[in-house]
């Protein structure tokens, strides 16, 4: 009898040791890292309002935006070096260029012809709604050499003609920082 108990404990534990090492496996597959900033209008009574979502995955940093209360019509959307927004945005310092290379589009064209912060232009309607999805090849949110977590998103007043030096995209009218949400 003795016997027998000790076998069926030692049996409960193998499970239990099973249903743990199965729970470990899907929490290590489902851990990419995940982030979001909140995008706040630089201005005093500013309507903007956005959620930028940032996960890891193997192609790059996937990015995706949605915004209310933009103005009508194009605006550059990049990620840049400092996570700041203070002085109407500037404080969030140049766009993140960790290679040290001109302006561009570095969804299209990667981070060794474009600024690693330099994802385009996002464009709203006229009901001042806006959504966004891109891809940042070989940037992540945290970990590796080219990372953007607790960087700031700064949206701008203008579009990005991707011309030199930083896109001619004017004025800081969004400002968010990055901030993990799953590490
Ligand atoms: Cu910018
Ligand atoms: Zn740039």
């Amino acid at each position: 009898m003795t016997v027998k108990t000790q076998m069926s404990i030692g049996e409960t534990m193998i499970k239990k040791i099973a249903v743990l090492a199965a729970a470990f496996a899907f929490t290590s597959a489902a851990s990419a890292a995940t982030g979001m900033a909140k995008i706040k209008g630089t201005a005093d009574g500013s309507t903007i309002d956005g959620t930028v979502k940032f996960e890891d995955t193997p192609k790059g940093l996937k990015v995706t935006a949605e915004f209310t209360g933009l103005p009508p019509g194009d605006h550059g959307f990049h990620i840049h070096e400092n996570g700041l927004c203070d002085d109407a945005g500037k404080a969030a310092g140049s766009h993140y260029n960790p290679v040290k290379t001109p302006h561009g589009d570095v969804v299209k064209d990667g981070i060794h012809k474009a600024h690693a912060g330099d994802m385009g232009n996002i464009t709203a309607g006229a009901d001042g709604k806006a959504s966004l999805e891109v891809v940042i090849p070989k940037v992540k949110l945290g970990g590796g050499d080219y990372t953007v977590g607790g960087r700031a998103v700064i949206l701008h007043e203008k579009k990005d003609d991707f011309g030199q030096p930083v896109g001619n995209a004017g004025g800081r009218i969004g400002c968010g920082v990055i901030v993990f949400t799953a590490q």
